[in-house]
Parts: C-alpha cells; sequence; structure tokens
C-alpha cells in the first residue's frame, strides 16, 4: 500500500509509528481494525476480505491523513459520536490514527492562533488534506447569518473546501442541510455539495453518523487514493446499501403484525415493531441496525424504544413529521396471513378430527389476522397483538395522515 501522501508530506509519520511513539497497545489497535470491519465488512478496500491482523498490518504503513474539520450550523454531535466511544482509549485512538490540523472544538488556541492554524494546514498540504465539514452552511442575505473571522461561511468553505484533495460532508446537515434546513429554513441552510458541485465529495448522512464510516473512508483513501463506491446521493454504499428495516432486531415483530401503539404500552414494553409510531426503518438506508453507536449493543434508536426519524434520508428526517406512519414502498410488507401462535386445541381427539380442527384453526387465525392487518374495525382483545390501552380511533395504518 503506497499512501498517497507519502512523497508530498514527509512530516506525516506513519499510523504505526504514532502508535508506538504515543504507547498505543496493539490490542487497543486490533480491536479498532476489528470494529472497523464489523462496520464495513465489505465495499471498503481496506477491509474487503481480510482478518483484523491482515487489516492493522496494512492501515499501520497508511501516513496519517491530515484532516481539517470545519464546524458550521451543527450541535457537535457529529464530533461527539467520533470522540465519545464507550472505551475512552478508543477517543486517543481515533486522534492518533489521523492527523487533526484543525479542529474548533478540539484545538487549545482561539482567535488569531485558531486562524493561524487553519492557513497553516491548507497552505502546509494543498491539494493533499481532507476537509470534513460538519453542520450546514447559511446562504440567506449574502450568508450573514454564519462569520468565522469575518468571513462569510459560505466563504470559508469555498476556500478550504475547494483546496481540499476530498471532501467529507458528516451528519445530514452537512450532506443537504439537516436540522436548520427544516421548513421554515430561516437562514437558508444547505449542504457542502450545493455550494461546492464540481468537487469530490462524498456524504455520510445521519444525525449523527457512524464514526467508523468516516474513519473507514478516510483511511481508503489515504491509503490508495480512491473513494468508495457511491450510490445516488453521494454516499458510500458499504455503509448505506441496506435499509433498517432489513435488519431491524423487531422485524419479526413487523412480520406477525404485532405493534406498538402508545409508547409505554404492553408492547412497547415487549420490544415490538415501532412502525405504528412513525418508524421510518423501511425507507432507510444506514446500518444502524447492526452497527451501534459507542460500541454498546442496542444503543441506536431503535434499540432503546424510539422509532427511526430517517435521520440518513435527504426527503425524510426533518421533512416528514417524527410520529407521521409511512407508506411501505418495498417489498417488505408484511405477508397476508399468518401462521397461528398457538394451535387450539379440540375436544375431540381421533387423529383425523384433529388435523381438520388445527386446519379449520390456522385458516381462522390467518384470517383474522389478514382482516386485522392496518384494519380500522375494532380489534379483538383476546388476541395476541391487540392493545387494550388504546381506543380503536386511535390506529394509525398506511394510508393514514399524520399522528398527533
Ligand atoms: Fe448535530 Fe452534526 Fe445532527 Fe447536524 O450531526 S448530530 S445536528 S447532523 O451537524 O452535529
Ligand atoms: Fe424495525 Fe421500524 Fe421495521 Fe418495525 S418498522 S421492523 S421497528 S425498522
Ligand atoms: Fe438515524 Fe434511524 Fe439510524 S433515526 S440513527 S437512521 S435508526
Amino acid at each position: 500500500m503506497l499512501g498517497i501522501l507519502s512523497n508530498s508530506a514527509k512530516s506525516l509519520e506513519n499510523i504505526d509509528d504514532r502508535l508506538m511513539q504515543c504507547g498505543v497497545s496493539r490490542r487497543a489497535f486490533l480491536q479498532f481494525c476489528s470494529s472497523l470491519m464489523v462496520a464495513a465488512p465489505f465495499g471498503l478496500s481496506i477491509t474487503d476480505k481480510r482478518t483484523p491482523e491482515e487489516v492493522a498490518a496494512s492501515i499501520g504503513k497508511v501516513i496519517r491523513p491530515p484532516v481539517v474539520w470545519l464546524h458550521f450550523q451543527d450541535c457537535t454531535g457529529c464530533t461527539e459520536t467520533l470522540l465519545r466511544p464507550s472505551h475512552p482509549d478508543l477517543g486517543d485512538l481515533i486522534l492518533n490514527v489521523i492527523s487533526l490540523e484543525y479542529h474548533e472544538t478540539l484545538m487549545a488556541g482561539s482567535g488569531r492562533q485558531a486562524e493561524q492554524s487553519l492557513t497553516d494546514a491548507v497552505t502546509k498540504y494543498p491539494g493533499k488534506y481532507v476537509c470534513v465539514v460538519e453542520g450546514s452552511i447559511p446562504t440567506r442575505d449574502q450568508g450573514v447569518y454564519m462569520k468565522l473571522a469575518g468571513r462569510p461561511a459560505m466563504e470559508v468553505l469555498q476556500d478550504v473546501g475547494g483546496k481540499a484533495a476530498a471532501i467529507i460532508a458528516i451528519g445530514s446537515c452537512a450532506s443537504w442541510g439537516g436540522i436548520p434546513s427544516a421548513d421554515p429554513a430561516p437562514t437558508g441552510a444547505v449542504g457542502v455539495a450545493d455550494l461546492l458541485p464540481s468537487k469530490a465529495i462524498i456524504n455520510l448522512p445521519g444525525c449523527p453518523p457512524n464514526p467508523y464510516t468516516l474513519l473507514g473512508v478516510v483511511l481508503q483513501f489515504a491509503a490508495d487514493g480512491t473513494l468508495p463506491e457511491l450510490d445516488h446521493e453521494r454516499r458510500p454504499k458499504f455503509a448505506y446499501d441496506r435499509d433498517i428495516h432489513e435488519h431491524c432486531p423487531r422485524r419479526p415483530h413487523f412480520d406477525a403484525g404485532r405493534f406498538v401503539r402508545q409508547f409505554g404500552d404492553q408492547g412497547h414494553r415487549e420490544g415490538w415493531c415501532l412502525y405504528e409510531m412513525g418508524c421510518k426503518g423501511p425507507d432507510t438506508h444506514a446500518g444502524c441496525s447492526t452497527r451501534h453507536f459507542n460500541e454498546i449493543p442496542d444503543v441506536w434508536p431503535i434499540g432503546i424504544g424510539a422509532p427511526c426519524i430517517g435521520c440518513t434520508e435527504k426527503s425524510i428526517a426533518f421533512r416528514v413529521p417524527m410520529f407521521q406512519v409511512i407508506q411501505i414502498h418495498t417489498t417488505a410488507e408484511p405477508p397476508l396471513t399468518y401462521a397461528p401462535i398457538v394451535a387450539p386445541q379440540g375436544k375431540v381427539s381421533p387423529i383425523a378430527t384433529g388435523l381438520v380442527g388445527l386446519a379449520a384453526g390456522a385458516l381462522a387465525g390467518a384470517g383474522y389476522m389478514a382482516s386485522r392487518k392496518f384494519s380500522d374495525k375494532p380489534r379483538d382483545d383476546s388476541v395476541p397483538g391487540a392493545d387494550p390501552g388504546r381506543p380503536d380511533s386511535d390506529k394509525a395504518n398506511p394510508e393514514s395522515g399524520p399522528r398527533e
């Protein structure tokens, strides 16, 4: 692996040397490489078909990529997700794997000192650094709603982003406006691609996104100068190729017609499907259902009992009301009929009659479930899946509008 920066940026050391210098254990580095492989099992050249040891061996030789990180209209959640893994050592390790040349939240300097480090980074590595942008950019009224050192954010992005080798728009705000662009979007917030359409830009939407997706993209670019394959929204396919619903642990409940009807009801306590609470999982491409946050199992929206708001989708998050039930567009519709959960017991026991009883019970159960599926008809509370706490008039279905 050559490393695109090896000839032009001699002052940067490789990752192995840096980790050794900082006393980072091999074990911690292998753990990091394993997490990277879990986040990107396919489609990322640095992890593709390798073992953690092989990944560590090749990443170790990569020259630490210089990264200039710009903050615009954001909540700093993207930075937080990168630096708040459950093991503090991992946060340190991440900062040693990349060479963070400028980052307003993390740098010690302020004022002119901070400005100088931005100028230095851009001058030292022209056309070689990766520019990470967090937050949306205000464009209304000549961008007067956000200025850095007297310059509108738009101008800073055009200058610093324009001189970068590649730009990574981290989070939904930088990808296409995010929260600040929600109606009525008072500052005219837009994403990076709206202002620099011809640059190499990768969008990593999510509010916040998975930090390993960022690290994977940056490391692949530093290793061989390539970017992973992107989809039509400029998202790397390795992280955004499947929808949440395909791998959701609550999917069996969806398929069986067991839905949460109200926060705190019995179904909610038992971990049933959140579709009727407005879950956008069936229309949302992201890896959250298999790649949880902060390295803690089940730490992701649906894992903690909240519906997915579709934060990685341009047309969903901050556009469609959070609790509005969506239409199912995918092939992921639940089947029309379901097998009975408990086979009914007949009073007469001869084998032949028993079989007839089972078949009749199955048909009755399936028929019941089919009629109940997304139906407005009154619910039979004696059947599993019914929620006695919720009035029939309060039921949502795929055809319904916003729920309040
Ligand atoms: Fe916050 Fe980032 Fe959301 Fe936006 O994430 S987590 S509001 S995507 O810019 O800091
Ligand atoms: Fe999971 Fe949401 Fe799909 Fe239900 S609708 S299975 S909670 S992704
Ligand atoms: Fe976002 Fe939905 Fe994942 S809200 S964090 S895409 S579960």
